[in-house]
């Protein structure tokens, strides 16, 4: 069935094999912290130090990390694909912008990323987002306002992930949906493969194993995705 607008959500299971850290290991926290501890904004007002250390320790990781088969796989298909491709993830490290640039993309492809970006941070009174590649201090003046703060762009728990209307928009007219490395257990983003259904697309999960919403997917292919998100890619463009 030849497809034309394709929605893809990734997770941080896409850039686990650029050995970038997933966010729910086993032991259930979060390279050692309690997510209301370092993503929440209520975390950062009670110890701006310590959010600011965790995402300097990141986005310190990041020259050291770099995009994997998967990525690739994406920007491949950015290059050939003739229809609407909005690639959506929840990630925060640049991989995915990465891949992207060495290979350009045909007009219709987007890249959003919905839960913000490390390298990127934001003043806390004009919410203005400015590029930022080294540490931020605990109280980092902002540029942008005498009495503003930087804090990292990035959306924690309770607050609203960016560029939701443009990415509802494209989930309502896409005809395949492929959510690729995430364990669908952070909303909105999980919400996504039902509104897709809703559109009548049809639905593919990417993953290590099954997830727990793998009953809402038309199908799933499992395995480390610098295998099974290659394969796909190919499938499509067969
Ligand atoms: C909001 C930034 C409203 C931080 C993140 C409805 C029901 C229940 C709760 C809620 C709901 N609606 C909202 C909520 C509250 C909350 C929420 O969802 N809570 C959960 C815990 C229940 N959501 C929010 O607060 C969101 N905001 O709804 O605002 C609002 C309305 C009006 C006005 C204001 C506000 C904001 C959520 C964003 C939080 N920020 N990240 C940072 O990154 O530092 S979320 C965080 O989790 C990351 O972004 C991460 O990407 C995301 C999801 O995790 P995954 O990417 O899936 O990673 P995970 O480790 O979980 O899974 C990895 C997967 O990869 C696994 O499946 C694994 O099997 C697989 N894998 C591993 N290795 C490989 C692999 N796959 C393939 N190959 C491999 N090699």
């Amino acid at each position: 069935m030849g497809h034309r607008n394709l929605v893809i959500l990734t997770g941080a299971g896409i850039s686990a094999e650029s050995g970038v850290p997933t966010f729910r290991a086993d032991d259930g926290l979060w390279m050692g912290h309690r997510i209301a501890d370092v993503a929440t904004p209520e975390g950062f007002a009670r110890d701006p130090a310590r959010v600011q250390a965790f995402y300097n320790d990141r986005r310190r990781q990041l020259p050291t990390v770099h995009p994997n088969a998967a990525h690739q796989a994406l920007a491949d298909l950015a290059a050939r694909w003739d229809g609407a491709i909005l690639l959506v993830t929840q990630n925060v490290d640049d991989l995915h912008d990465r891949a992207h640039a060495a290979i350009p993309p045909r007009p219709g492809f987007g890249l959003i990323h919905m839960h913000g970006e490390l390298l990127k941070a934001a003043c806390t009174v004009t919410g203005r987002v400015c590029d930022w590649p080294g540490d931020l201090a605990a109280d980092e003046p902002s540029p942008h306002h005498p009495q503003g703060r930087l804090r990292p762009h990035i959306v924690w728990f309770g607050e609203m992930p960016l560029q939701m209307d443009r990415i509802e928009t494209a989930l309502d007219r896409c005809d395949l949906f492929v959510s690729i490395g995430t364990s669908g257990a952070v909303f909105p983003a999980a919400g996504f493969v039902q509104l897709a259904r809703q559109a009548g697309a049809r639905t593919v999960e990417l993953n290590l194993e099954p997830t727990q919403g793998a009953r809402l997917f038309d199908e799933g292919h499992y395995g480390p995705a610098t295998e099974v998100v290659p394969a796909f890619v190919q499938s499509l463009t067969r």
